[in-house]
């Protein structure tokens, strides 16, 4: 028997820069989906987060829009691939909260990806694992997402973050100071990945690029997009503005200044509100009160639209800008948000049992 760790991930700045292949600093973070699973003929897994069994077998893959998408979604993505494998027996659970911006989703499908990578000895590399579970999110679930969620979730290193280029792929990591503490805030709001506003910033991104005859968007200044329509302007203007805060962002987190670090966390999430139109009423509630009550910065993370926000805080005060922010949105919205003290760790691991 396998067991298979896989966390999920914050993304703490370059938001929606990933599929115009520009700059994004993720972590993987101590909340896991976890795999108990061996092999068998047909697939049959069951969840104990929605409480019901999957089954299918290897020649009756198709899409039935529940939450066993994902794993079938890998199934398909070996075949299509070459690669070949029987079919496994599962129990999923964890402590990773689903459906809420904090990528269930890719730590489900490399969750099941790493088991059978390992059961079926498919030797993939961490990378071809995180390029096939993107694939298959694309064209199997039908997500457009990026390479963020995937390459974080299988690239996670303790007590660091990532600068990642998604055109490069190359990566850094870089100590998180181990005297800041992040804080995920979840704002009740499930968000739908596949819904049609993530489609759209996605094709206008891929259109401002083809009509600037560029491949990616750390080719492209602000001055450049004169000529477009103020819709396209407006949404590429900010993805032009976050690559340069990653960079920033980078640079300060390299030289130990938590504080820019933070500011330019802030400063992203604002943009994200009022130039890429992914905030919320709850995001923003969140991120005002968050610094406001000591955080050094604190963003959306994610797609937006509801999900989750996320905030680096000194460590002496990050138990009380959790409970304060609490407090304060339960009176605002009459609505008890969960938070989360979270550490950046590894990627998915597996190990026999
Ligand atoms: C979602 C997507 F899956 C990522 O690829 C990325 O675009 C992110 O939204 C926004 O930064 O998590």
């Amino acid at each position: 028997m396998y067991r298979v760790d896989s966390p999920g991930r914050v993304n703490l700045i370059g938001e929606h820069t990933d599929y115009s292949l520009g700059y994004v600093m993720p972590m993987a973070i101590d909340l896991y989906t976890v795999l108990h699973a061996q092999k068998d003929e047909r697939v049959r897994v069951y969840s104990q987060i929605s409480r019901d069994v999957k089954e299918f077998g290897l020649d009756e893959i198709r899409k039935a829009n529940d939450w066993a998408d994902y794993i079938r979604g890998i199934f398909w993505i070996l075949r299509e691939e070459g690669h070949s494998v029987g079919g496994m027996k599962g129990i999923i659970g964890g402590d990773l909260p689903v459906g809420s911006g904090l990528s269930s989703s890719a730590s489900l499908e490399l969750a099941v990806l790493a088991f059978l990578n390992e059961a079926y000895g498919l030797n993939l590399l961490p990378i071809e694992m995180a390029l096939l579970a993107q694939k298959a999110e694309n064209d199997f679930v039908g997500v457009p997402c990026g390479i963020l969620d995937q390459f974080a979730v299988v690239h996670g290193k303790k007590d660091h973050v990532m600068f990642l280029d998604t055109d490069t792929l190359r990566h850094e990591y870089i100590r998180f100071p181990s005297d800041v503490q992040v804080l995920v805030f979840y704002t009740g709001v499930k968000r739908e990945l596949a819904g049609s506003a993530y489609s759209e910033r996605r094709k206008v991104a891929e259109e401002t690029l083809r009509f600037l005859g560029k491949r990616t968007s750390k080719e492209v200044e602000e001055e450049e997009l004169r000529n477009l329509p103020s819709l396209y302007r407006r949404f590429f203007g900010y993805i032009v503005r976050e690559n340069r805060r990653v960079l920033e962002a980078r640079d300060a987190l390299r030289s130990g200044d938590v504080r820019t670090f933070g500011e330019l966390m802030t400063a992203s999430h604002w943009d994200l509100a009022r130039n890429y139109d992914v905030s919320s009423e709850e995001l923003d509630f969140f991120v005002r009160k968050a610094v406001e009550f000591g955080a050094y910065g604190a963003k959306l993370t994610g797609a937006g639209f509801g999900g989750s926000a996320v905030a680096i805080v000194p460590e002496e005060l990050a138990l009380d800008v959790a409970m304060r922010v609490t407090d304060e949105y339960v009176r605002h919205f009459n609505w008890e948000p969960d938070y989360h003290l979270v550490s950046p760790s590894d990627g998915v691991s597996v190990r026999r049992v």
